[in-house]
């Protein structure tokens, strides 16, 4: 059984362990790191109708799924080749102002780069400065609002939304404009910093499931999106995977009982608080009147970043929120089917707009590479007041 645990928590004789085995599995014939990359984006190992397209699924109820398998084959890899530990965890909820020494320290270290083999080229990252300061310059950390929202949702597909489009600006603004990096759909797996992320997006997914148990809700199935998740996951359940158990529970819902596949988190407390404090936070921030724009979000083969201003009937605008798009030429098509919603309560105050007043949302989109693109590739979002729940 492996444990994660935050990165912050490492012992240096697990950092060792956790340098020398990736090394190893980067070395290793076989099920080695640039196969398991491959697995993810580019070349494009799978098919959609007759198409060349990356496995990875995004857009869609399988993406914890897929990544939830994707990060356990890594890990156990690693554990072949004498990892003491499991992955940790990179909480990017928690304030920062660089990323963790794990992955800058570049002393045979190799979590600090990877490379694209049959290409010749090395991943590189170029952060952008909202990834280590809050674009909406709140008090907490912009990411631990945005995961807030998503752990309050109490339906796994509405959770879903929100936590993966949260997710993909962790991609945007690490990799920015680098072309082989975290910022592209097709790289970003070639950057072992990668599964640090994606080792919390599972966690995040985790703590949800525990939030689901806690309320009497379901938390190890579904109730939308079934079709889909009843797909097995490639490349997970074919033959050339050598790790039974994934290869057996392959699709998006077995994914979902993560004991099967023999790892836990060394705890699923988040931001100190344990599973009944964060509910009893979540259920007061349901007291509050609140403001959403609401987008129906699609894929656009490109990754991008989306941000928006709200504009009063004299055109004065102010910027209300940003988001991202993970995306590029090798995805599978897709479609929510379902609203991604974003928080604008506070720039909605300050305007001292009201539901009846004359606004309007302007949007801009910038694809990675820094072309902005016409803005009407996203829908315009809908806005919706949703009422503080009072007591009694
Ligand atoms: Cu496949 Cu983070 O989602 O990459």
């Amino acid at each position: 059984r492996s444990i994660r645990k935050n990165i912050n928590d490492l012992t240096s004789a697990e950092i060792q362990s956790l340098k020398d085995s990736l090394q190893k599995v980067i070395d290793a014939p076989g099920m080695n790191y640039q196969r398991l990359a491959s697995w993810h984006g580019w070349p494009g190992l799978c098919e959609h109708n007759g198409r060349k397209v990356a496995c990875c699924h995004h857009g869609m109820a399988s993406f914890p799924g897929w990544h939830r398998l994707y990060v356990r084959m890594l890990e156990l890899v690693m554990t072949w080749q004498g990892a003491q530990i499991g992955l940790p965890y990179w909480d990017w909820t928690e304030s920062f102002t660089e990323l963790p020494a794990l992955v800058t320290d570049d002393d045979h270290n190799p979590f600090h780069s990877g490379v694209v083999e049959a290409l010749h080229e090395t991943t590189s990252r170029a952060p952008r400065p909202q990834l280590f300061k809050d674009p909406e310059l709140g008090e907490e950390s912009f990411f631990y609002r945005q995961i807030l929202l998503a752990f309050e949702q109490r339906d796994f597909c509405d959770f879903e939304v929100q936590f993966e489009v949260t997710h993909n600006a962790i991609h945007s603004w690490i990799g920015g404009s680098s072309p082989y990096g975290m910022s592209t759909l097709e790289y970003s797996a070639y950057d072992p910093i990668f599964f640090l992320h994606h080792a919390n997006v599972d966690r995040q997914f985790a703590i949800w499931q525990a939030l689901q148990k806690y309320r009497g809700l379901d938390y190890n199935s579904a109730n939308c999106n079934i079709q889909e998740l009843l797909m097995p996951l490639e490349p997970f359940n074919w033959d050339v995977n050598p790790i039974i158990v994934v290869r057996d529970y392959a699709r998006g819902i077995d994914a979902f009982n993560y004991e099967q596949y023999s790892y836990q988190y060394d705890d699923l407390n988040f931001h100190g608080m344990t599973i009944a404090e964060l509910e009893e936070l979540l259920e007061e921030r349901r007291h509050e009147d609140r403001v959403f724009l609401n987008f129906m979000l699609h894929g656009i083969e490109t990754s991008a970043d989306v941000t928006f201003d709200l504009c009063d009937s004299h055109d004065r605008c102010n910027f209300a929120g940003t988001f991202a798009i993970l995306g590029g030429p090798l995805e599978m098509p897709w479609r929510f089917d379902r609203l991604f919603k974003y928080d604008v309560t506070k720039v909605f105050q300050q305007m001292h707009l009201r539901p009846d007043s004359d606004y309007h949302v302007q949007i801009h989109i910038r694809s990675v590479n820094g072309t902005e693109l016409d803005p009407h590739l996203i829908e315009a979002p809908s806005v919706s007041f949703v009422p503080g729940i009072k007591d009694g």
